[in-house]
């Protein structure tokens, strides 16, 4: 059976709306890789050295990263190897399989978070300016919420002009508690105040926002640590994840920054936005693969519910969808 059909089979057991969010948010990509795939295909007639090296060259203007293409193509050539296969297009099927391995074949490819069952969860979102983080904080606790959870956010970026504002403007339209002090105050007493609260609420989730920007990386990192040491000290296990959130459209600087945050504190998971915006969708793969850490949402889109759980085979059906529902028909 060919993995189309296996992706379809698997697709069905989700629901519509989100294999429909994937497909939506991934047109772009899927209109410039897998069209340039289709007419790879479409032009030649067996599969042979000078295939692999066009092909290389599309996955990495795709953004999936030089080592992961390497990888790729040699896993690849192995499977045509093995299969006998000829006919090009036959290799589309191979290469969405591939996709899908190279994805799940690390260690901790889970995009489920770390919720609490008994008492207070706390997630902390990390990232410089405007990747999304404060957007994705939003639909994060609207999703929360429609699950019946009392969430409580901190408006932790104390930085920047307007940003608790935003947040605020967030907190109303899902309908859940923001907890602030004035500009420019300390974000780490934020925190403080923002766990009393949450405590004292019973509340379930409390997602702390924090700022993107300050004079210098350093000073950055040496506040998220300060506001990280609180919530160590005032919740027991906390911070239950660091998210990091990338921009997608950023392209391999993601991964330059993704690579700084590393270094500096543990993050547990990536949030990639705004891949609706891009064509080059396939960072997704390098990101999981260069840097050894889960992908656990996509931003899909602007609106609140345009937040996904990252699923793997999901979002390799979203880029080849055209071909995976022929496939269905034949
Ligand atoms: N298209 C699209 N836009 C997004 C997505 N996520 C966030 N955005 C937009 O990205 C812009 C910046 O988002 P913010 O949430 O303010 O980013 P931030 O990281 O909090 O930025 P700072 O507070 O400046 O550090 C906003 O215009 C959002 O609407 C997404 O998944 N898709
Ligand atoms: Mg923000």
């Amino acid at each position: 059976m060919s993995f189309f059909k296996k992706l379809k089979e698997k697709i069905t057991k989700q629901t519509d709306a989100v294999t429909d969010k994937f497909k939506d948010g991934l047109t772009k990509t899927r209109d410039s890789f897998s069209g340039r795939v289709n007419d790879l295909v479409a032009r030649y007639r067996k599969v042979d050295e000078d295939f692999f090296e066009e092909l290389e060259e599309i996955l990495i203007q795709a953004d999936v990263g030089f080592e992961t293409v390497m990888e790729l193509i040699e896993e690849l050539k192995m499977e045509v190897k093995r299969q006998h296969i000829q006919d090009p297009a036959e290799v589309q099927s191979v290469i969405s399989e591939k996709l899908v391995e190279i994805y799940q074949s690390g260690e901790d490819t889970t995009s489920k978070l770390n919720i609490q069952e008994d008492g207070l969860t706390v997630l902390l979102f990390v990232g410089v300016n405007g990747v999304g983080k404060t957007t994705t904080i939003g639909k994060l606790a609207h999703k929360f919420k429609s699950e019946g959870k009392n969430v409580v956010l901190a408006a932790g970026d104390t930085f920047r002009a307007g940003a608790i504002e935003q947040l605020e403007v967030w907190g109303e339209r899902v309908g859940v508690n923001v907890i602030k002090q004035g500009a420019g105050s300390d974000p780490a007493a934020v925190m403080f105040d923002a766990i009393q609260a949450a405590k004292s609420r019973n509340a379930d989730i409390l997602i702390c926002d924090t700022a993107g920007r300050l004079q210098n990386k350093v000073n950055l990192m040496k506040e998220l640590e300060k506001v990280k040491r609180v919530i160590e000290r005032e919740v027991p296990g906390a911070p239950h994840e660091v998210l990091l959130v990338l921009d997608a459209t950023t392209g391999q600087n993601a991964l330059i920054q993704a690579k700084t945050f590393k270094e500096a504190t543990n993050v547990s998971g990536i949030v990639l936005t705004k891949l609706d915006g891009t064509a080059k969708g396939g960072i997704v793969l390098a990101i999981r693969n260069e840097l050894g850490i889960p992908v656990k949402f996509v931003g899909l889109g602007e609106k609140m519910d345009d937040l996904q759980e990252f699923d793997a085979e999901t979002y390799v059906y979203g880029l080849f969808a055209d071909l995976v529902e022929k496939e269905e028909l034949a």
